[in-house]
């Protein structure tokens, strides 16, 4: 019956294809980023903060665990906290968006530090900052720099 065959054959292809697609896109479909802004602050600070907000549109949580960026020494996950009514930074190790829900990263509440900033960022006006997930992929997230 060679009609049954090809047909086999078609759907054959038709989900191989359509397996491969759905891995290949997985990084760009489970998280998205909106309003990515860098803080620079003046020329004298060393560190800057970012804020971000991040959907996760997968039924996982999402856990982001490293941080790639070549215009500072390391980027660590903060967030501000009320301390004997003095506003301090606590330093989480990891950042986690959980599963259908949004994070905003924002001024006085969690954020992204760029601690020991080489100083050649401020000729620019854009950072490319590689989000690294344990189990979700990694994504190249860029912000707007704000001088
Ligand atoms: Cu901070």
């Amino acid at each position: 019956m060679p009609q049954n065959n090809a047909l086999l054959t078609f759907l054959l292809i038709f989900f191989i294809a359509f397996g491969v697609d759905k891995k290949g896109s997985q990084s760009e479909q489970v998280l998205s980023f909106s309003n990515a802004v860098v803080k620079l602050g003046p020329p004298s600070s060393k560190d800057a903060s970012a804020y971000i907000d991040i959907s996760n549109h997968s039924d996982s949580d999402c856990v982001i665990d490293k941080f790639s960026f070549p215009y500072s020494q390391r980027v660590e996950f903060h967030e501000s906290i009320i301390h004997l009514d003095m506003m301090k930074m606590r330093v989480n190790k990891n950042l986690v968006v959980l599963a259908k829900q949004e994070i905003k990263l924002e001024p006085l509440g969690k954020h992204l530090m760029l601690i020991e900033l080489d100083p050649l960022i401020r000729e620019t006006h854009s950072s490319k900052i590689i989000f690294h997930s344990e189990n979700c992929g990694t994504f190249d997230v860029v912000f707007k720099n704000e001088h």
